[in-house]
């Protein structure tokens, strides 16, 4: 199951048997109030630098989330997603709730992006996923219903088989364009809610072989050490068949436990990519030294 997004000039495969896809956060002003303030302003500078961090520590795919309160979003997505294709050709994943602004995002875009995201709410389906198959883009969907995000696995699978279907029969996309999003949630507020989340990848991915993502931060939320719990997070989901995430691509911890674990378990194969990695780290080094 190969889901290919692209820009104008790069293409990127999702898949099990594919390294796995690190789709970098950080474009997303939850949580930065200087960013919102210079959103507000119509000051995108911020955003140059967030991708060129998360492009130099191995993001493959960029988020863009421009969730401003009290401004234009379709007219600072539209912005944005112009801006990251001006200066990166990493392909770009569209994320709003705001319906006009994944449209306006996807009416600039050169290539084929990723839309974040959907719900299996049935109003939500009939106003993207025609839009999505308009725009020739791959979606997110989440096993979510009206405002209830299911607590148990089973429930999870059963929505997931709602939006599948209702993608493939009624909307006439493909299973491979849909990427599940199992729902990944802090494990501060409870104890067993990150295995509920592992049980969905592990049946999700024996059901339907479909490719997933998830919000992979969301696991750490309001602990100390939030970027070890990053790191071990990852590498257990990709067991179980997590073939993608959003997650922080600037923090070499993180990322190098996602490129260990695609070592690991046969997606880099005789280590070429991590030795190279390895020696490019070696020869810049090398090269810092007076
Ligand atoms: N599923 C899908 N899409 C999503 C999410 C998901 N999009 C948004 C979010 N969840 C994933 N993106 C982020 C972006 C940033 C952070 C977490 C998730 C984050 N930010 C820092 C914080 O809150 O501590 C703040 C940034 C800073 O100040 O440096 O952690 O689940 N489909």
């Amino acid at each position: 199951m190969h889901t290919r997004l692209s820009s104008a000039s790069k293409e990127v495969t999702i898949g099990d048997d594919q390294p796995f896809c690190i789709i970098g956060e950080r474009i997303n002003p939850t949580g930065r109030r200087l960013f919102q303030e210079q959103l507000r302003a119509g000051d995108l500078s911020a955003i140059e630098r967030d991708v060129a961090a998360q492009v130099a520590q191995g993001a493959m795919v960029l988020d863009i989330n421009m969730g401003v309160p009290l401004t234009d979003e379709p007219a600072l997505l539209r912005r944005a997603v112009k801006l990251v294709q001006s200066i990166t050709d990493l392909p770009i994943c569209i994320d709003s709730s705001v319906v006009e602004a994944l449209e306006a995002g996807l009416s600039v875009y050169e290539g084929r992006a990723l839309v974040n995201s959907i719900t299996a709410e049935d109003d939500r389906m009939a106003e993207i996923l025609p839009m999505v198959k308009h725009y020739n883009a791959a979606v997110i969907a989440l096993p979510n219903d009206h405002d209830e995000i299911p607590m148990e696995a089973d429930k999870r699978l059963v929505l997931t088989k709602k939006i599948l279907d209702t993608a493939v029969d009624k909307y006439g996309l493909a299973v491979e364009d849909i990427i599940i999003d199992p729902l990944a949630m802090p494990i501060g507020a409870d104890p067993n809610i990150v295995n509920v989340a592992y049980e969905t990848i592990h049946r999700i991915h024996d059901e339907y072989g479909a490719n997933m993502t998830v919000g992979a931060s969301n696991v750490s939320f309001g602990m100390p050490g939030r970027q070890t719990i990053n790191a071990t997070f990852l590498p257990m989901a990709m067991t179980v068949g997590l073939t993608s995430a959003i997650m922080d691509a600037r923090t070499p911890q993180i990322v190098e436990a996602v490129k260990a674990a695609d070592l690991l378990l046969g997606h880099d194969e005789w280590g070429m990519a991590w030795i190279a990695a390895h020696r490019a780290r070696q020869v810049a080094e090398k090269a810092s030294t007076p």
